[in-house]
C-alpha cells in the first residue's frame, strides 16, 4: 500500500519533470531565408524594388511559441548590398552574438555570404524583425513576429488574434535618400518625408469580424520615421501588453505608436451591428519638414461586420488625444528599482560637422561605427575589456557591472521627438517630462511611479527629458539608439558593454559569424581600431567628421559650402542660406578653415 503510493508519487514526479523539460526545451523552428530583391507596390501608387525573403514580399509573419529555438539560415542574395537581421525586443540572454546590429555584435553579411542565427525565445509578446544594416530596413526588410504564450494570463478573455502592422513608406530607395539626407545639401537635417502610410503593408485593409467576439490585436509600428496615431471608430481598446510586457488592462480610444513600439490590446465587437467601422492610422507630421499636397498622411482599414455593407470614410478629427503610455502598469507588479548603482547621462543634440552635413550627438559625440564590432572587442581584449577606452572615442560606450541597477537620464536638447530603443532589455520608465521641460533635475520632477511601465522603446518629448532604469542582468553588448532610422544614420546611438569579463567566459562566436567578417575584410579582434598589441592605442579608429572650427557657426560653414558649390554649379539654391550674410568673424574663421583643410569638406 505504502509502496504503491510511493511509486505512484514517483511516477507523477517523473512525469512532471519530463513535461517541464519539454516545455523549457521547446521545439526548433528553422527558417531558410534567401534575402533578395523583388518588387512591391503596397500603396498602389508606385512599384519599386523591395527586399524580399525567398522571393516574397510582404515578408512572412512569424508566430513562434515561447520556449522554442529559432534557427534562421540567412543567405544574402541581394548581390549589391550587405545585410543583417535583428529580432527586435528579444533579450538574447546568453546569445548576445545573435542580436544583429552591425558593428555592435557582428559584421555586415556581404552579398553571397551566409549567416546563421540560433537562439531560444523565453519571452512572450509582440515583436518585429528587421535588418540592422545602416538604413536598410525601410526598403522592405522588416516584419512583425509574435511569440505565442501558452500561459498568457489574458488567454481566456479573447477569441482570436489579429496581427497588424502600421508603417510609413517611401517610393525612393534608402541608399539614395540617405546620401542626400547626410550631405551638405541638407544642412538642417530635414528627414525625407514619406510618400504614404501603410496598414499591414497595404491600404484599405478589410478585417472580417464577428459580432460579440473579442479580438487580441497585436500592433507593431515597423516604419522608419513617423509615429502613428491609431484608433478604431466606435470601439475601445483595452491595452494588455506593451513591447512584450503584459500590463494591467487600460482603456484607450486612441494610441500613439512610435517607430518600433508595439501594443497588444483587446477589442470586443458590438452585438447586433451590421455596419462596418473604420480603423485609422494617422502619421504624426510634427517632424515632417514639408507636407506635400499630394500626400495622404492617413491609412484606413475596416472592421467588416458585413461585407455587403458600405465602408464609411473616417471622420476627420481636429484634435488627436492619444492615451498616455506612461500611465501603464506592468501586470507582474514589478516595483520601481529604488536605488541606482550607475547613472548614465546622455544629452541629445543635432548639429553640423565640418563636412556641412547634419549629425545627431549624445554628449557631443556622434556614434561612428568602430572597425571591430564592439562585442568582438569585449571578447578579445582580456581584462582591458572592462576599460571603456578600448571601445574607442566615438561609440558612446559605457561598461556596466553585472547586477547593477543602471539609470539613463536622457536630456533632449532638440526640438524633435525621439523614440529610444534599448537592445537586450526592457527599461522601467521612471520619468517622462512634458514638452519644453528642459533637463532632468533630480530635485524637481514628477513623482516616480511605484510600479513603472516597462518597455523597450520610449519617446522623449521636444526639449525635455526621460529617466529609465534596468538591471544589468544580461551579459552582452547592447545598442541604445533612436529608432528613427534617419537619426540612427546620423549617429544617435550608444553602446552598453554589460559584464564583459563574464562574456569572455561564457560566449563563443560561431565560425560562420567570423567568416562573414573575413569575407568583408573586417578584423575580428582587438580594440575599436583593430589594434591587438596595445589595446589602449586607438590609432586608426573610425572617427566622426571634424567639428566646425572654434568661433564658427554651423550656418557659416553651410553658407560657405554652398558658396563653394555655387562656384561650380552656380545654382540659385544658395539664395536660401546665402541670404543671411556672414559676419566678418564667420568669414575670417571660414577662410582659416579652408586654409587648414584645403576646402575639402566632403
Ligand atoms: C485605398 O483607397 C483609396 C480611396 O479609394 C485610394 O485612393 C487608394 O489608392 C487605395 N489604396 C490602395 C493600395 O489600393
Ligand atoms: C541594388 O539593386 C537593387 C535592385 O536592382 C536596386 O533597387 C538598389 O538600389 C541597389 N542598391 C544599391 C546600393 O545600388
Ligand atoms: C543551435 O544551438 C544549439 C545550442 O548551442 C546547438 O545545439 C545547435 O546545434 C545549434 N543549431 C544550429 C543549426 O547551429
Ligand atoms: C500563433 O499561434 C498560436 C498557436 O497556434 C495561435 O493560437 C495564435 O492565434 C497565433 N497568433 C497569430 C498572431 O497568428
Ligand atoms: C496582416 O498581415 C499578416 C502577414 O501577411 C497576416 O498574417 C495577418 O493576418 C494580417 N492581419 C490582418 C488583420 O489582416
Ligand atoms: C488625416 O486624419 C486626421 C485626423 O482625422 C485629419 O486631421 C487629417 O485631415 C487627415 N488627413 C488627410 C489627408 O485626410
Ligand atoms: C521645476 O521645473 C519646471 C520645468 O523646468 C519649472 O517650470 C519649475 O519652475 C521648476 N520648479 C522648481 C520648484 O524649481
Ligand atoms: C538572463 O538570464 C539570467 C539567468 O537566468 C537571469 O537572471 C536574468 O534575469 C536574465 N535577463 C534577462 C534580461 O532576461
Ligand atoms: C591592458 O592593455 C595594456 C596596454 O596594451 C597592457 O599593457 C596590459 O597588459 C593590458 N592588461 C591586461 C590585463 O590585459
Ligand atoms: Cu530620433
Amino acid at each position: 500500500m505504502a509502496f504503491a503510493l510511493l511509486t505512484g508519487r514517483f511516477a507523477l514526479l517523473t512525469w512532471a519533470l519530463v513535461s517541464l523539460a519539454t516545455s523549457i526545451q521547446g521545439e526548433t523552428v528553422t527558417f531558410d531565408w534567401e534575402i533578395g530583391w523583388t518588387r512591391g507596390n503596397p500603396d498602389g501608387q508606385f512599384e519599386r524594388p523591395v527586399i524580399g525573403i525567398n522571393g516574397q514580399w510582404p515578408l512572412p509573419l512569424l508566430n513562434i511559441t515561447k520556449g522554442d529555438r529559432v534557427v534562421v539560415n540567412l543567405d544574402n542574395q541581394l548581390g549589391n548590398e550587405s545585410t543583417s537581421l535583428h529580432f527586435h525586443g528579444l533579450y538574447q540572454n546568453g546569445t548576445a552574438s545573435m542580436d544583429g546590429p552591425v558593428g555592435v555584435t557582428q559584421c555586415d553579411v556581404p552579398p553571397g555570404s551566409k549567416f546563421t542565427l540560433n537562439f531560444t525565445i523565453a519571452q512572450p509578446g509582440t515583436y518585429w524583425y528587421h535588418s540592422h544594416t545602416r538604413g536598410q530596413y525601410p526598403d522592405g526588410f522588416r516584419q512583425q513576429f509574435v511569440v505565442h504564450d501558452p500561459e498568457n494570463p489574458y488567454s481566456g478573455q479573447y477569441d482570436e488574434e489579429l496581427p497588424l502592422t502600421v508603417s510609413d513608406w517611401y517610393h525612393d530607395e534608402m541608399p539614395g535618400l540617405l546620401a542626400s539626407f547626410m550631405s551638405y545639401g541638407n544642412p538642417t537635417g530635414a528627414e525625407p518625408v514619406p510618400d504614404a502610410a501603410l496598414m499591414n503593408d497595404t491600404q484599405n485593409l478589410t478585417i472580417p469580424v464577428q459580432p460579440g467576439k473579442t479580438y487580441f490585436f497585436r500592433l507593431s509600428n515597423i516604419g522608419a520615421f513617423a509615429s502613428q496615431y491609431f484608433w478604431i471608430e466606435g470601439h475601445t481598446m483595452s491595452i494588455i501588453e506593451v513591447d512584450g510586457v503584459y500590463t494591467e488592462p487600460a482603456e484607450a480610444d486612441m494610441i500613439y505608436v512610435t517607430a518600433a513600439q508595439r501594443y497588444g490590446f483587446l477589442v470586443t465587437m458590438k452585438t447586433g451591428s451590421s455596419a462596418n467601422f473604420a480603423i485609422v492610422s494617422s502619421m504624426d507630421t510634427d517632424l515632417f519638414d514639408t507636407l506635400p499636397s499630394t500626400l495622404n498622411t492617413n491609412v484606413t482599414g475596416w472592421l467588416m461586420y458585413d461585407d455587403t455593407a458600405s465602408k464609411p470614410e473616417p471622420a476627420l478629427l481636429d484634435v488627436l488625444e492619444p492615451f498616455d503610455d506612461f500611465t501603464l502598469k506592468p501586470q507582474d507588479g514589478l516595483e520601481l528599482y529604488d536605488h541606482v548603482d550607475y547613472s548614465i547621462n546622455l544629452d541629445v543634440k543635432m548639429g553640423n560637422l565640418g563636412d556641412g552635413a547634419n549629425y545627431a550627438f549624445f554628449n557631443e559625440i556622434t556614434y561612428t561605427q568602430p572597425i571591430v564590432p564592439a562585442l568582438y572587442t569585449a571578447l578579445t581584449t582580456g581584462d582591458n575589456a572592462s576599460n571603456v577606452a578600448v571601445y574607442g572615442g566615438y561609440t558612446n560606450s559605457f561598461v556596466l557591472a553585472k547586477g547593477d541597477v543602471v539609470e539613463i537620464v536622457l536630456n533632449n536638447d532638440d526640438a524633435g521627438k525621439h523614440p529610444f530603443h534599448v537592445h537586450g532589455h526592457v527599461f522601467q520608465t521612471v520619468v517622462r517630462a512634458d514638452d519644453d521641460w528642459g533637463h532632468y533635475d533630480s530635485r524637481n520632477h514628477s513623482a516616480f511611479p511605484a510600479t513603472p511601465m516597462r518597455r523597450d522603446t520610449l519617446m522623449v518629448r521636444p526639449n525635455s527629458n526621460f529617466v529609465v532604469r534596468f538591471v544589468a542582468d544580461n551579459p552582452g553588448v547592447w545598442f541604445f539608439h533612436c529608432h528613427i532610422d534617419w537619426h540612427l544614420a546620423s549617429g544617435l546611438a550608444a553602446t552598453f558593454i554589460e559584464a564583459p569579463l563574464e562574456l569572455q567566459r561564457t560566449l563563443s562566436i560561431p565560425e560562420d559569424h567570423l567568416a562573414v567578417c573575413r569575407a568583408g575584410g573586417v578584423p575580428i579582434s582587438g580594440n575599436a581600431a583593430g589594434n591587438t598589441v596595445d589595446v589602449l592605442d586607438l590609432t586608426g579608429e573610425n572617427k566622426m567628421a571634424q567639428p566646425l572650427p572654434a568661433g564658427f557657426t554651423a550656418r557659416g560653414i553651410v553658407a560657405l559650402v554652398f558658396s563653394c558649390i555655387s562656384a561650380f554649379i552656380g545654382m540659385a539654391v544658395i539664395a536660401w542660406y546665402g541670404s543671411a550674410p556672414l559676419s566678418s568673424a564667420e568669414l575670417a574663421s571660414a577662410k582659416d578653415f579652408i586654409a587648414k583643410h584645403g576646402g575639402n569638406t566632403g
